[in-house]
């Protein structure tokens, strides 16, 4: 195992998967357990519908970059996503997590518009009109994790802010539900195994410029101050309490 996978692995999978899996001839095995999956939660090949109207998270983002989002950049990753999946015979009735976790074995294609599809999905999904606030046991996590809320909101604005170029930033939980903040580049996400960090997406956020750039031009930290205006988070617990 190259040392930079060996660090994600045991970043999975904790002190008690570093002990069980330290023979290599256990690997597959191991790699098997590290699976990180939602018992509700699971990502198809199509689009679906927005939640909202276009112009219903105005607090933070305008309609027009909302319709521009939606229905021309995240519509073409989904379009683009099945083509690739066609042509390297992916079984589209199976959950698009499948793809993402060995995204390494497919092409560049699949893997920027798989990335792509499954971010939008995820993005629209924990955002809401009114937005809500933090409660129950994602609540109590987040503070056992970072401190304090204030102290991850702080962490995670850190990860969107410095995130070089356009990429994302993610809230995950590890298979031993720890909560950690991280980023990643472009449209890959921590379910993939070419993440540095990987664990499962409760809370990402778009930080390429089509996201914001109508509205905030180059003030990117505007446009993530605003974003919490909006943020989903009874979904966004949704997804931890459906960690298996
Ligand atoms: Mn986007």
């Amino acid at each position: 195992m190259a040392p930079t996978s060996r660090r994600n692995f045991i970043g999975i999978t904790g002190k008690a998967g570093f002990a069980l899996c330290f023979g290599s001839s256990l690997l597959k095995a191991c790699t098997a357990t590290s699976r990180i999956r939602s018992s509700k939660f699971t990502t198809g090949f199509e689009q679906k519908p927005l939640p909202y109207a276009y112009n219903a998270l105005t607090e933070a983002i305008d309609a027009q970059t909302m319709e521009i989002h939606y229905s021309k950049h995240a519509a073409s990753y989904a379009s683009n996503l099945r083509d690739a999946a066609g042509a390297e015979g992916v079984d589209m009735s199976k959950p698009l997590e499948d793809v993402l976790e060995k995204v390494s074995k497919y092409s560049s294609k699949m893997r920027n518009n798989a990335g792509g599809h499954y971010n939008h999905e995820l993005f629209w999904n924990a955002m809401s009109p009114s937005g809500n606030n933090l409660s129950g046991t994602l609540a109590t996590a987040i503070t056992a994790s970072f401190g304090s809320f204030d102290a991850f909101k702080n962490q995670f604005e850190e990860a969107a802010k410095t995130r070089f170029g356009s990429g994302w930033a993610w809230l995950i939980v590890n298979r031993d539900k720890r909560l950690q903040i991280t980023s990643t580049p472009n449209q890959d996400n921590p379910l993939m195994d070419v993440a540095e960090l990987k664990g499962y997406p409760l809370l990402g956020l778009d930080v390429w410029e089509h996201a914001y750039y109508l509205r905030y031009q180059n003030r990117r930290p505007e446009y993530i101050t605003n974003w919490w205006k909006v943020v989903n988070w009874n979904a966004v617990r949704d997804r931890y309490d459906s960690i298996a």
